[in-house]
C-alpha cells in the first residue's frame, strides 16, 4: 500500500528531529522523501520556521498502524502538545493513503487541511505530480523557500 505523510519541525535542531522521526516512521519499509522546505509558520502563532518535508511510503501496514507510528515518532522526539498550531520538534501527519478514507478524528484521511498548505504540497508534488496538480499548488498559502536534502542538511 502507498501512504503519504508530512513531516514539520521548528523547535531545537531541526533536521536531527526529522531524520529520526523519518527512520522510526519508515522502519524496514520502502520510502522516498522529498527536500526540505524552510516554510512560515501557519495557524497564527507566532514561532520560528518550519523545517518540513514529505515522506512516500510503501507499507503493508493499515492506516492506523502508520498513525502508531506517527505518534510513537512524535513521542521519541519529546513533543509536547501545549498550543495547537503551536511550536513543536516533530509533528507527523498521515496525508494519502491509497483506497483509504476516514472522517474519525483520530484519524481523518486524507488529511482535511493538506490541500491549503504549501508546507504540504510543495514537498508532495515532487514525489507525485499525479497527485497535486499545479492548481493545487497555486491555491495553497504560506511562503516556502527549498533548502536542500535532508541527507545534505546540517
Ligand atoms: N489526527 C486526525 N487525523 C490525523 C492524521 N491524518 N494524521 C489526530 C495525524 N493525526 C491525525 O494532532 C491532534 C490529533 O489529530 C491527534 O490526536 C490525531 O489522532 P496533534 O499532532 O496532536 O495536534 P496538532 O498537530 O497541534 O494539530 P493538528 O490539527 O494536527 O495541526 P496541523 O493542522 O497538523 O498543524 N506551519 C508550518 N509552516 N509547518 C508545519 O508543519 N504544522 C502545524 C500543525 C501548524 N503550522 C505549521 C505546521
Ligand atoms: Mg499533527
Amino acid at each position: 500500500m502507498r501512504a503519504f505523510l508530512s513531516f514539520g519541525s521548528n523547535v531545537g535542531d531541526r533536521a536531527a528531529h526529522l531524520r529520526a522521526g523519518v527512520a522510526i516512521v519508515a522502519g524496514t519499509d520502502r520510502y522516498r522523501l522529498s527536500r526540505v522546505y524552510q516554510t512560515e509558520p501557519v495557524g497564527g502563532v507566532v514561532q520560528d520556521d518550519f523545517w518540513n518535508l514529505v515522506m512516500e511510503l510503501e507499507t503493508d501496514d493499515d492506516p492506523w498502524a502508520l498513525l502508531e507510528r506517527a505518534q510513537a515518532a512524535e513521542r521519541q522526539r519529546e513533543r509536547t502538545r501545549d498550543v495547537r498550531w503551536g511550536p513543536r520538534t516533530l509533528d507527523v501527519d498521515v496525508l494519502w493513503v491509497d483506497g483509504f478514507t476516514s472522517e474519525d478524528p483520530r484519524l481523518t484521511v486524507p488529511h482535511p487541511r493538506a490541500m491549503e498548505r504549501a508546507f504540504v504540497v510543495v514537498p508532495w508534488r515532487e514525489l507525485a505530480p499525479e497527485l497535486v496538480s499545479p492548481l493545487d499548488l497555486e491555491r495553497a498559502s504560506g511562503r516556502v523557500v527549498v533548502l536542500d536534502t535532508l541527507e545534505m542538511l546540517q
